[in-house]
């Protein structure tokens, strides 16, 4: 069997997807995501220009050696470019050598270990008012875990809330973060002291309106020091949170030691990393407990799964990033990956608009909160062309954000 044919796809059916199809000479095709938020060409033209030529003419049963060849023959390793383009050539023959078993990828990667994938969904509300209507929006729609994110108290705009509006029915779609259609990235405001005061009355709110069970997360979104993040973590101690994440920028491996000196609250990290190097220190010391990689930004299933294993020995789950922003072909090798391991913790899941829904046709099915990923052959996503097409790219920014001076903060 050989590769023909590597095209990239890009569709913007509410946002920017970019989507890997490699064609093999006995017909069998295969979809791999690529989508890299906010700078979406850059990926498009690394696989185009660069990996496509290199594909053409190789044997798609070759994952492991595929992948290899890629992130060792390129020398310039890792970086959120190179490994989501790594990632969609991975996706993409795993989903041939499933289709070509006739079986769900899930089989291949040794079958199911439960019956179906857990998620949490997104509420956000300005004041508390709204976040309670967008935590009811969630129940309803089957959710049985839920992150809250809330407008503090002085500032106009932050991380999961905009202009007074929960995201969640300003854009259709839940928790998506808001963006600038115009190419201008929204710009949003900070302060941490006002921020740590106010998030632990948020929790102790929602535990009283909604009681102890519900598991409740909330992402701090890389803007808290060290010190910041420990004092935050003790303050949501009564609250019994299934997490916090991303409390500091985790690029900086060690601060998280401080953190976990300081606090019993679990901690979650790793969105945008990309190699099993950005874990080593936190997995080895076992300074987190949820690894927050997505399939589509860390070179794919077959890394993945190798963090899991590793993260495994340490006590450490899973807890695959999947906002909006990873496309139904992400998410679907996600959840494949998230049935299939045993250490599998959570699976974030925000839904797609209508207009994804149509434009990428997949198996996996959403009920009562939980994901499936449903028994089509391979990764189980069709990708309707014509439609596809109709939904050209538009360029759009993820928001910055800027503390009151001026000076530009984490976003
Ligand atoms: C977030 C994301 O889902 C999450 O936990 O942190 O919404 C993140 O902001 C986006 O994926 C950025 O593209
Ligand atoms: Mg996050």
């Amino acid at each position: 069997m050989k590769i023909v044919d590597a095209q990239v796809i890009v569709t913007n059916p509410g946002r920017n997807f970019v989507t890997l199809k490699i064609t093999t000479d006995t017909g069998v095709t295969g979809l791999g995501d690529a989508t890299l938020n906010g700078r979406e060409l850059s990926v498009v033209s690394y696989l185009k220009d660069h990996v496509a030529p290199l594909l053409v003419g190789t044997d798609p049963h070759r994952i492991e050696d595929t992948w290899q060849l890629l992130y060792r023959g390129a020398y310039w390793r890792r970086g959120p470019v190179t490994m989501a383009a790594i990632a969609a050539v991975d996706v993409a023959l795993w989903d041939i050598k499933a289709k070509v078993a006739g079986l769900p990828l899930y089989q291949l990667l040794g079958g199911a270990s439960r019956e179906r994938v857990r998620t949490y969904g997104h509420a956000n509300g300005a004041d508390l008012p709204e976040l309670f209507d967008s935590v009811r929006a969630r129940l309803a729609e089957g959710y049985t875990a839920v992150r809250i994110q809330t407008g503090v108290p002085g500032l106009k705009t932050v991380y999961g809330v905009h202009q007074g509006t929960a995201i969640a029915e300003a854009d259709g779609v839940a928790g998506a973060p808001r963006l600038d259609q115009t190419a201008r990235p929204v710009v949003e405001d900070w302060d941490t002291r006002a921020y740590l005061r106010h998030i632990p009355t948020v929790f102790e709110a929602v535990r009283n309106e909604f009681g102890p069970e519900i598991p409740l997360l909330h992402d701090a979104h890389h803007r808290l020091t060290p010190i910041e993040a420990a004092r935050l973590g003790r303050s949501l101690e009564p609250y019994d949170l299934f997490w916090l994440e991303d409390c500091t920028p985790a690029e900086n491996q060690d601060a998280l030691r401080l953190v976990r000196e300081h606090t019993t609250t679990p901690l979650a990290i790793g969105e945008v990393f990309n190699t099993v190097f950005d874990y080593q220190t936190l997995v080895g010391e076992q300074l987190i407990d949820y690894v927050r990689s997505a399939v589509t930004h860390f070179g794919g299933v077959s890394p993945l799964r190798k963090l899991f294993d590793y993260a495994a020995q340490h006590n450490i789950k899973s807890a695959i990033h999947g906002p909006e922003d990873i496309s139904p072909v992400g998410m679907a090798a996600a959840i494949h990956l998230d049935l299939a391991i045993h250490n599998f913790g959570i699976q974030e899941y925000s839904g797609y608009t209508d207009r994804t829904h149509e434009v990428f046709q997949h198996a996996f099915t959403f009920t009562d909160g939980h994901l499936h990923p449903g028994e089509a052959p391979g990764i189980g996503v069709d990708l309707d062309e014509e439609m596809a097409a109709g939904h050209p790219y538009e360029r759009a920014y993820l928001p910055v954000n800027r503390l009151a001076d001026g000076t530009v903060h984490d976003w």
